[in-house]
């Protein structure tokens, strides 16, 4: 870790949670980019972000969807834009990678395995849904592939390299970090990298201290210093996770993407109470969080200039 200071990437709404699970989803443009704002002004340095059908608020991966808030976000602060080329774990990695490829942002994510998305379980919580896609969303992921093959990842990386677009590299588990050691002794990966180490998503590693050790000392003794170390912990555990990390000197994930909560039981009203606690968090452990330019230093991004939007 080069720097003491803590990157806190907010991912504002994602292809996880559905409308009915909270009214604060974020998903027409005009709520993605305002709240994407506030994430800023709250202190995110990173800002991860999806699109949604503003009527159904489905997920959408269509370039179009995203050009409706990418220019506001980028007009209105100096925080890294992050696609996603994850989309939903029902499209294929052509229809995922197409907004990172036209527009090059500074950073996309770069999913490191192919997995089980288990989201079916969040069927039990809810009885009732607004729109019919809600529940199959959720069922289908009983018998769901988020793939992510060899060649998936070469093709993302093939594709988005060329622009000067740095990666997420998300990871659910250690054989993904295992991936990613593969691709890095290729030299198609060059440091420093972002590895998000992904906690508590069904199909991926728990969110136990040990689980959140092991992937740390794993990642330390794959990539020493080259890799710069982030965590995200799905649903209730995000702040738990965030806050062992914040403790063992990495960097820190929110947003309404990966948790819909502020508390227990207590949903979250905007990503920007979610950036500020967690910025509680750091600071209260005498860490400060990294400013835009100081996590492009970390990252060795390349500005938020040189981006197609
Ligand atoms: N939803 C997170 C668990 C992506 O967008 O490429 C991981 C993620 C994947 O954000
Ligand atoms: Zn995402």
């Amino acid at each position: 870790m080069a720097s003491n200071k803590v990157i806190i990437t907010c991912a504002i709404t994602g292809a996880i949670h559905t409308p009915t699970m909270t009214p604060h989803l974020p998903i027409t443009a005009d709520q993605i980019a305002s709240e994407a704002i506030a994430a800023a002004e709250a202190g995110a340095a990173i800002l991860h972000l999806h699109a949604r059908n503003p009527e159904t608020g489905q997920p959408d991966q269509s370039p179009e969807a995203f050009a409706a808030f990418l220019p506001r976000i980028k007009q209105a602060t100096n925080a890294a834009i992050n696609l996603t080329t994850g989309g939903s774990p029902y499209m294929t990695v052509a229809e995922r990678a197409r907004p990172a490829m036209q527009f090059q942002p500074e950073v996309a994510s770069l999913n490191m395995g192919s997995m089980n998305f288990g989201l079916f379980p969040l069927l039990n919580k809810y009885k009732e849904f607004q729109h019919k896609w809600e529940r199959e969303h959720l069922e289908g992921s009983r018998d769901l592939v988020f793939r992510n093959s060899f060649k998936d990842i070469e093709y993302v990386l093939e594709a988005c390299y060329g622009n000067g677009t740095r990666f997420e590299f998300e990871c659910y588990d250690t054989s993904h970090l295992y991936n990613l050691a593969h691709f890095v002794d290729r030299g198609l990966i060059k440091p420093p990298f972002l590895v998000q180490s992904v906690f508590g998503i069904l199909g991926g590693i728990g969110t136990h201290p040990e689980d959140v050790a092991h992937m740390r000392r794993t990642a330390d003794r794959l990539f020493g210093d080259a890799y710069e170390w982030s965590v995200l912990g799905a649903g209730a555990a995000q702040f738990r996770v965030a806050a062992m990390a914040a403790a063992m000197g990495g960097h820190v994930r929110v947003g309404l993407e990966d948790s819909i909560w502020i508390g227990r039981g207590q949903l979250a009203e905007s990503n920007a109470d979610q950036v500020r606690k967690v910025r509680q968090i750091v600071e209260g452990l005498g860490r400060e969080i990294a400013t835009p330019d100081e996590a492009r230093a970390m990252l060795a991004l390349k500005g938020g200039d040189k981006v197609a939007f």
